[in-house]
């Protein structure tokens, strides 16, 4: 008796309601097209982009709702197996990530993760199923591990704050989170003979344009006068320093400055007031993007070093 009331209860908390499923098919629509708003050129989008990866929580949620009131809708014979419904929204959440590639976007397990504990939550939630709990202790548990880039991309950004002006040593291996090398080339964190100090190193395998890109964590740069840093080469050769704002897409809105880099460390600094692209427009120093290290021309097996990367006030 008690498991019949149970079920009518549970039967009345699933009703399907074609207005009510429209709604939800309406908002999953909306919650995939935000998926498509080009991200890469606001403000922390780093930080952005893992947030809305989190967004297929809900989309998990609403999935599950969807296929688990269609059920109730179903012959009785089949709606018996709610559990379906779990299984068929893993499938189309796969489904999303396997056709990524295709749209232009990439794969993401974090995504899986995050749609597969929405999934699990609603079900646990919706059709009280008898091992709810351990369905929702799962759900938890995949959240938790979905969080994972979030958090680690919001405290690299805590701990670059916390010490500004100096934007990198390279004393932690996480500092070499903020850089990227050029296509061809690879870079690495190394430590001085006595173990004393670590820098960045990359190594030029090839001739033309190649280097490393600091990329900023959306640091304001307007509060400070210059940018300073160390840097030796292999060979002496003519180092150029390259920085872009917001708006910076070619040669002639990006700002240029070039340091002739010998053996021996040595600090350079970049003078950041009124920094001016070579068409004369001055630069905005508060929306600063990225900066590159580069060497130009033949330099096969060139060996490029960089440490200390400070702001000065
Ligand atoms: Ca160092």
């Amino acid at each position: 008796m008690t498991s019949i009331n149970h079920r009518n209860h549970d039967d009345k908390h699933l009703r399907f309601s074609p207005k009510r499923s429209t709604l939800i098919f309406l908002v999953l629509v909306a919650l995939g097209t935000m998926a498509f708003i080009p991200t890469h050129n606001l403000p922390y989008h780093y930080l952005i982009n893992a947030a809305m990866n989190a967004l297929h929580f809900p989309a998990g949620v609403l999935l599950c709702s969807l296929l688990t009131t269609l059920f109730t809708y179903l012959p009785k014979w089949i709606s018996r197996y709610r559990w379906l419904a779990i299984l068929f929204s893993f499938s189309i959440l796969i489904a999303i990530e396997l056709v990524q590639p295709l749209v232009g976007r990439t794969r993401s397990y974090e995504d899986l993760l995050w749609g597969a504990s929405g999934v699990l939550i609603a079900f646990a939630y919706l059709t009280l199923h008898p091992f709810r709990q351990i369905v929702i202790a799962l759900a938890l548990v995949l959240v938790s591990f979905s969080t994972i880039p979030l958090v680690s991309h919001a405290t690299n950004l805590y701990r670059l704050h916390q010490r500004m002006p100096i934007l990198t040593t390279f004393s932690e291996d996480q500092d070499i989170d903020f850089w990227e090398p050029a296509s061809q080339e690879r870079f690495f964190l190394k430590t001085t003979d006595d173990g004393a100090d670590r820098f960045l190193r990359t190594e030029i395998k090839h001739s033309g344009w190649s280097g490393v890109t600091f990329v900023n964590p959306d640091i304001d740069w307007s509060m400070f006068t210059q940018l300073c840093f160390k840097s030796r080469l292999s060979n002496s050769a003519e180092l150029h320093t390259r920085i872009d704002d917001r708006a910076s897409h070619d040669y002639q809105t990006r700002f240029h400055a070039q340091f002739s880099i010998s053996t021996q460390w040595q600090s350079f600094c970049v003078p950041l007031l009124h920094i001016r692209n070579p068409s004369g427009d001055r630069l905005l120093t508060n929306s600063i993007v990225r900066v590159v290290f580069f060497a130009a021309g033949q330099n096969d097996g060139l060996i490029l070093d960089l440490d200390d990367l400070v702001l000065r006030p």
